[in-house]
């Protein structure tokens, strides 16, 4: 990992467009980052404006999920930026039944952006981060079929990340040369590059799973964690994905929301929450199995399909996935 406090901070959207390899996939990227700074400065605000955005709006989400005021705002802040943005063809979220088209892409539309605009927000409440995942995919979907190019198996991803709104605001950018970190500097409201070419740990004792639900753990998964504890390792869980995530990419260790009894798939999404994070893992030096797979490998059938999730150091995982076999 270059620190990239032994060279200048750049912005990020000087550092963006040093790089020849991104091409318009830089504006898109600053678009999320625009619609990052946004939010940001919402949910720091939460609880103080009359306007608050604590609580629910009264709906449920696709998911079945009561949706936070914050939840709608968040997609709106990420849609609204990326309608600006001319080589965004469409756009899909947790929030949204369905996909939105922008263009088409005789109309410059080159890409697909899925996200999960706020991830973890029934945190919100009692001010524990929170995060915007992002995924992204190339179209190469006829005109009339732009709807199309958001279910794309992970693996053809050509850029993935997340702001994670926490002690700092940071953001982390996977693309095929590696994982940059930025971190908003409140005082100039701009992200600052902080570090290229992160690459996580190999291994480190450290899990992060909801133990609670032990009891409808696979029998692979108990003996995992019996492994764990027998073995020195700690736990860690924030509850938070996008939190639970950014600390296991940087200190190492594996990150499990897997299948239970009562959810065969999981609980967390394969296009905007597993197939972005397994992105940056792998593209950090880590890995991003099902528990039968490579989560990357997954053709998707339907965009809110779920996924068991299993993220880390390579290691780790393959802990993991040994004790599953
Ligand atoms: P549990 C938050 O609601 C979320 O979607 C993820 O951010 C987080 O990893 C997971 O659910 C936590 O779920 O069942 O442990 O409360």
């Amino acid at each position: 990992m270059t620190d990239a406090k032994s060279q200048p901070q750049p912005p990020l959207g000087t550092h963006l467009r040093e790089r020849r390899d991104l091409g318009p996939l830089a504006d898109v990227v600053e678009a999320i980052a625009t619609a990052g700074r946004g939010i940001a400065a919402r949910i720091q605000r939460a609880r103080l404006d009359d306007g608050d955005v604590i609580g629910e709006v009264g709906a449920i989400n696709v998911q079945g999920e009561i949706q936070q005021k914050l939840d709608v705002l968040s997609d709106e802040l990420v849609l609204a930026s990326l309608q600006g943005c001319r080589s965004v063809a469409v756009y899909a979220s947790e929030e949204q039944e369905e996909p939105v088209v922008l263009r088409p892409r005789s109309e410059g539309g080159m890409y697909a952006v899925l996200s999960d605009p706020l991830d973890g927000s029934s945190n919100i409440d009692v001010a524990v981060s929170v995060g915007t995942i992002f995924s992204v995919l190339p179209n190469d979907a006829p005109d009339d079929q732009t709807a199309s190019a958001v279910l794309q198996a992970g693996s053809a991803q050509v850029a993935a990340g997340y702001v994670l709104y926490g002690s700092s605001v940071v953001l982390v950018l996977a693309t095929a040369a590696g994982v940059d970190m930025y971190v908003l500097d409140p005082d100039r409201d701009e992200f600052m590059l902080v570090a290229e070419g992160l690459a996580m740990p190999t291994s480190k004792k450290l899990y992060a799973i909801n133990e609670a639900y032990f009891e409808e753990f696979e029998p692979g998964l108990q003996a995992y964690l019996r492994y764990a504890h027998g073995n020195g390792y700690g736990l860690r869980y924030i509850g938070s994905m996008v939190a639970d995530v950014h600390r296991t990419l940087l200190k190492g260790g594996v990150f499990v929301y897997p299948s239970t009894r009562k959810a065969p798939e999981g609980k967390l999404r394969l296009m905007y929450e597993g197939n972005p994070m397994a992105y940056v893992m792998v593209q950090a030096g880590g890995a991003g199995e099902t528990g039968v797979g490579a989560i990357l490998d997954v053709v998707p059938k339907a965009l809110h399909e779920r996924v068991p999730v299993i993220v880390g150091s390579s290691e780790e995982v393959a802990q993991v996935t040994r004790h599953l076999a």
